[in-house]
């Protein structure tokens, strides 16, 4: 059990304050919470949990050789782009044909309106910034569930049991998700329960279901790139902190014609249940 965190003293030594906490395994959002009791305003907190650092382990996508291509039956991945700032690599052929159908034809009969995240409870709620429909797999749900979590989880070299369930979105022509992070907020008061099963989400997998006529690339604002959503491809990031210097702001542009269908997988720090 880590010990109690103190009231937090004033500056200059709170760096070396944070960092003690840290060291002695208190999360972000306990310091975050006692630093506001003690009056510190949310964007002095942000700066100084920054200039701390607060970097975690990262899930990061392994060398594609022959000893990895023999933990992923049946695919040839090849790595089309990757960059540091954000932290992305763009794959192709990830996930066969007929997985891509599969997880279409599984998903089709239970999809919903997609939410979004309500920053004051940490349940969800539907929005015009997103408008797709979506549905959650369990994971491990399904036999094609199951093939591509544990492909995925060898790629990256990260516990399948730190990943949520897979996510299918359908857009619809005219249909986006605006520009957002995938991190929970930690100044928002919804999510210290959102972080209860399993902690921060560290990283991104969207995994491109169909080629769309027109439209739908995965766009990136803040790094000027954009993503074409190609069947069987996969766009995946890391964030080593809840923090936009991370690079991660990104959308789903709006789909032009014909319709868009990806699975999303996020990855987190501990154990997900
Ligand atoms: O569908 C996309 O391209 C997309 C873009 C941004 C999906 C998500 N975010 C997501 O599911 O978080
Ligand atoms: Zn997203």
């Amino acid at each position: 059990m880590p010990s109690r965190p103190f009231t937090a003293p004033p500056w200059p030594d709170m760096s070396q304050w944070v960092l003690q906490q840290q060291a002695n395994g208190h999360s972000p959002q306990v310091l975050i919470a006692s630093l506001r009791r003690s009056g510190w305003p949310p964007a002095a907190v942000r700066a100084l949990l920054q200039s701390t650092g607060g970097a975690r382990p990262l899930p990061q996508p392994r060398a594609i050789d022959a000893a990895l291509t023999a933990h992923l039956p049946g695919a040839q991945p090849r790595v089309l782009l990757q960059l540091d700032q954000p932290r992305l690599t763009v794959f192709g052929d990830l996930l066969l044909p007929e997985e891509c159908d599969a997880l279409v034809g599984l998903a089709r009969p239970r999809l919903q309106r997609s939410q979004t995240v309500a920053l004051r409870s940490g349940g969800g709620q539907a929005t015009l910034r997103r408008t797709s429909e979506g549905m959650f797999f369990k994971r491990g749900e399904n036999a094609c569930c199951q093939r591509i979590e544990a492909r995925l989880a060898a790629l990256l070299n990260w516990p399948l049991e730190h990943s949520e369930g897979l996510q299918v979105l359908r857009y619809l022509p005219g249909t986006e998700y605006k520009p957002h992070f995938d991190y929970f907020d930690p100044l928002q008061p919804g999510t210290s329960t959102l972080l209860r099963r399993g902690g921060q989400r560290v990283a991104t997998f969207i995994l491109y279901l169909n080629t769309p006529q027109s439209g739908g690339a995965t766009v990136f604002p803040d790094a000027g790139l954009e993503v074409a959503a190609v069947k069987g491809g996969a766009v995946f990031f890391s964030y080593d902190r809840p923090d936009r210097a991370t690079g991660t702001l990104h959308g789903g542009a709006p789909v032009i014609a014909g319709e868009k269908w990806v699975a999303t997988q996020w990855l987190r720090e501990r154990v997900f249940r």
